[in-house]
């Protein structure tokens, strides 16, 4: 099994800019301190997405932050990152598994206690789950209550990260409840300054979290 360091997991999201400057942000949330970041991309061609794997790769090796690629399991092997994560309609961990081999980290989307315990069977290395707060991000998600994702951490020995929505002044929610991270994108990817924005969110989760 694979251990990522997910206590502050930064998601892309290039929808709004252009090439220059989604990579400069990308880079100064490296740079501010996330300690796990993915690739996602929703409208690209797999060679579009190939192509901006290898340049979001090569920045991220920089700074020695391993690459999670969405939703695309042929992308992430084509531009050898480090993993991959999978959602409830894409390939199954099991698949991606037997496909990839043990060594690779492979992410799973959960939004009940049974799609939980059904990817950590299947060999996830880790869970993100929510939508926790509406989230503005384009995204085909319902909220998830507090309560399971607290089951959810009781249910599973893997580590589980809260997602959606979530910035440094809202994370108090997720106080007492052993998730292993939190995943942002707006509160990063569209933050003035994304650097900033990384360092606050840190504090922040370190003080109100303690991770
Ligand atoms: N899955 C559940 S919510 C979400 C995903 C990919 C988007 C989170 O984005 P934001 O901007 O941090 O709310
Ligand atoms: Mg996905």
């Amino acid at each position: 099994m694979n251990k990522p360091d997910t206590r502050l997991y930064f998601i892309t999201d290039s929808t709004p800019y252009s090439e220059e400057e989604f990579l400069s942000r990308t880079e100064a949330a490296l740079r501010g301190g996330v300690t796990l970041i993915q690739l996602r991309e929703k409208e690209r061609t797999a060679r579009e997405y190939l192509s901006l794997a290898r340049k979001v790769h090569a920045l991220a090796q920089r700074y020695s932050v391993p690459l999670i690629i969405d939703d695309r399991l042929d992308v992430a092997m084509a531009a050898d990152t480090e993993g991959v994560h999978l959602g409830q309609s894409d390939l199954p961990i099991s698949a991606a598994r037997r496909i990839w081999g043990a060594d690779k980290i492979v992410g799973a989307t959960a939004k009940t206690v049974e799609q939980a315990k059904e990817a950590y069977e299947q060999g996830a290395d880790y869970l993100g789950v929510g939508a926790i707060y509406p989230t503005t991000t384009k995204v085909k998600t319902i909220l998830t209550s507090t309560e399971t994702l607290a089951e959810i951490c009781k249910a599973v020995p893997i580590p589980v990260n809260a997602i959606g929505g979530l910035n440094k002044d809202n994370i108090d929610v997720l106080k007492g409840i052993p998730i292993a991270g939190i995943c942002a994108v707006s509160a990063i990817m569209k933050a003035a300054d994304p650097e900033l924005a990384v360092r606050e969110l840190s504090e922040a989760v370190r003080l109100k979290l303690g991770f």
